[in-house]
């Protein structure tokens, strides 16, 4: 498995540890806090928490450790998970938070992050049922950092959690908010609507191995992509051609053309300091679990041919809740197979990171006859889709590094509403804690959510809305090819923004320069 050589290579032991490995932990809390005022304390605190930041190293190690003796102990323990545990702490601070520290040339970084994710609901769709007032963090511009912190047992959590506060208490810094995260223990790796969540990433040159024949891919139909679009200093992907007007208006023939493999102009750190930084994007999305389930049940039952509430779902996402894919993939015709429920009932091997990833849309569903141009997964990343105005090309250069684990309790029909598994309408509380990683806000997480999931004609006029995160008026419409009916209006919102900010999360030199030991970075 090689790791394609990148000039120049990725600083893994200044990149902290969440960005590119990803923390991958059960447990993990967001402790959002606000600075003391006066910097020598707000410095003095971060030097301490400083040594205990974890790298991309250390994380991409251990991450590999884990793989590997889990893989050992699985074969004969059937299940049982593996010894090896860490407990990751790393860091981030709000325009704000940088500017308490009294962070050199602050007025260099982007307009996007300035700002805050509250004052971009305009940009973001973060209006009325989303907007800020509803929120439980974010809607002030109170938060100067946050704290992630990731483990393996709650046990180890609380431990690290705990110390926490008394290092942001011990220097008169003030918690805001604390949100907890944690994998669903009854459904390990799926979200709270059931479905099966993390598999799609995009792969990175200079970090991600290429374990199938293509070596622009990591795993099978992960394309590889520069770190620039990650990280700042490295090359970014190579930028399609001019870009088209903005009244496009369906004129203008889709274009398809093929991402470039050289590497392209470097995402330019802004302030210089900024080098190996990246840019953390947290939302606190609340799921109406109950009412996307009556949703699917009425939806199949008003289709005239026989459909499945789970049919619906898997078109709604673009896979079926195991994560098997809709799209045909390693010569298994999915689609015939899907007529019968999920796929990989009866071909497991299409849940293997060989299989599970490894399609396309344009040459045999360009029309969305298999997933809708609608649906989450292609709204969200329309692969080699011939999108009006951008192309594959223009598409890989708004990807995201999604980091997001569940919060709250799993729903379980029938439980009794004020009981943890129960629900009792508005305000029940589970929910995603969505967050990813990227070097312009406003060219990846806010480009994603507004030109194309919230855009009822992208990838293709008349395609719809996402059902799962778009943020329009209700009715939002949804193309659904083959179904009778194959225009659907949907009623609700499932998924409810109520909270989230915009953070920076730099490099480990540049936390020494930042709570004043250090000097370059
Ligand atoms: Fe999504 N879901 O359960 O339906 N997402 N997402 N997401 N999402 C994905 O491939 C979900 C959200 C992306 O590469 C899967 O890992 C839910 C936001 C992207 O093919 C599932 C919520 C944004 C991908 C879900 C939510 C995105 C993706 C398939 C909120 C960005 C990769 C599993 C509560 C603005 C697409 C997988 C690809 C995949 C769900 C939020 C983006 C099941 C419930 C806010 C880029």
């Amino acid at each position: 498995m090689a790791v394609q050589e990148i000039q120049p290579p990725l600083a893994l032991d200044q990149i902290q540890g969440n960005i590119l490995g990803g923390f991958s932990k059960d447990h993990q809390t967001l402790i959002f806090f606000r600075l003391p005022e006066n910097v020598v304390h707000a410095r003095a605190w971060l030097a301490e928490l400083s040594p205990d930041v974890a790298t991309a190293d250390e994380v991409s190690r251990f991450n590999d450790l884990f793989k590997l003796v889990n893989a050992r102990r699985d074969s004969r323990h059937h299940g049982e998970r593996g010894t090896v545990e860490a407990t990751w702490v790393n860091i981030a601070f709000t325009f704000h938070g940088l500017q308490v520290l009294q962070a050199p040339d602050v007025d260099q970084f982007p307009a996007d992050f300035q700002a805050g994710m509250a004052a971009r609901a305009n940009q973001i769709g973060d209006n009325d049922e989303n907007g800020s007032p509803n929120w439980v963090f974010g809607a002030t511009g109170t938060i100067d950092g946050v704290v992630i912190v990731a483990a393996d047992s709650a046990a180890d959590l609380d431990r690290e959690v705990s110390r926490e506060h008394r290092l942001l208490a011990r220097y008169g810094a003030v918690v805001i908010y604390e949100q907890a995260g944690e994998t669903r223990t009854d459904l390990p790796g799926h979200e709270h609507f059931g479905f099966k969540d993390g598999i799609s990433q995009p792969g990175i040159r200079g970090f991600t191995p290429s374990t199938g024949s293509d070596p622009n891919q990591g795993d099978p139909g992960q394309d590889l992509l520069w770190p620039g679009e990650f990280i700042l200093g490295y090359p970014r992907q190579i930028p399609p051609g001019p870009p088209p007007p903005p009244d496009y208006g369906g004129q203008i023939t889709p274009q398809t053309s093929d991402p470039s493999p050289d590497p392209g102009p470097p995402a330019t750190p802004s302030p210089p300091w900024a080098v190996n930084g990246s840019y953390y994007v947290v939302r606190r999305l609340r799921q109406d679990v109950p009412g996307f389930l009556d949703a699917l049940q009425q939806i199949a039952a008003e289709q005239t041919t026989s459909t499945t509430p789970e049919q619906i779902g898997a078109k709604f996402v673009g896979r079926y809740r195991s994560g098997a894919p809709l799209e045909p993939v390693s010569g298994i015709d999915t689609e015939a197979e899907s007529l019968a429920g999920d796929p990989s009932i009866a071909h497991p091997d299409l849940l293997l990171d060989a299989h599970i990833n490894d399609f396309e849309y344009q040459a045999a569903d360009a029309d969305g006859h298999v997933v809708p141009l609608a649906s989450h997964i292609r709204k969200a990343y329309p692969r080699d889709e011939a999108t009006i105005g951008g192309g594959e090309a223009d598409t890989q250069t708004h990807r995201i590094l999604r980091r997001g684990i569940p919060f709250g309790k799993p729903y379980k029909a029938g439980a009794p509403a004020g009981t943890p598994h129960g629900d009792v309408q508005y305000p029940f509380d589970r929910g995603l804690v969505f967050a990813c990683y990227q070097t312009s806000i406003e060219n990846q997480f806010e480009f994603v959510q507004a030109t194309w999931v919230d855009a009822p004609d992208f990838p293709q006029p008349g395609a719809g809305d996402d059902p799962i995160i778009s943020q329009n008026t209700s009715p939002r419409p949804f193309a659904l090819p083959g179904g009778a009916p194959g225009q659907l209006q949907l009623a609700k919102q499932w998924v409810t923004t109520t909270g989230g900010e915009y953070f920076f999360q730099p490099s480990i030199d540049a936390l020494q320069v930042l709570s004043g030991i250090g000097t370059s970075y």
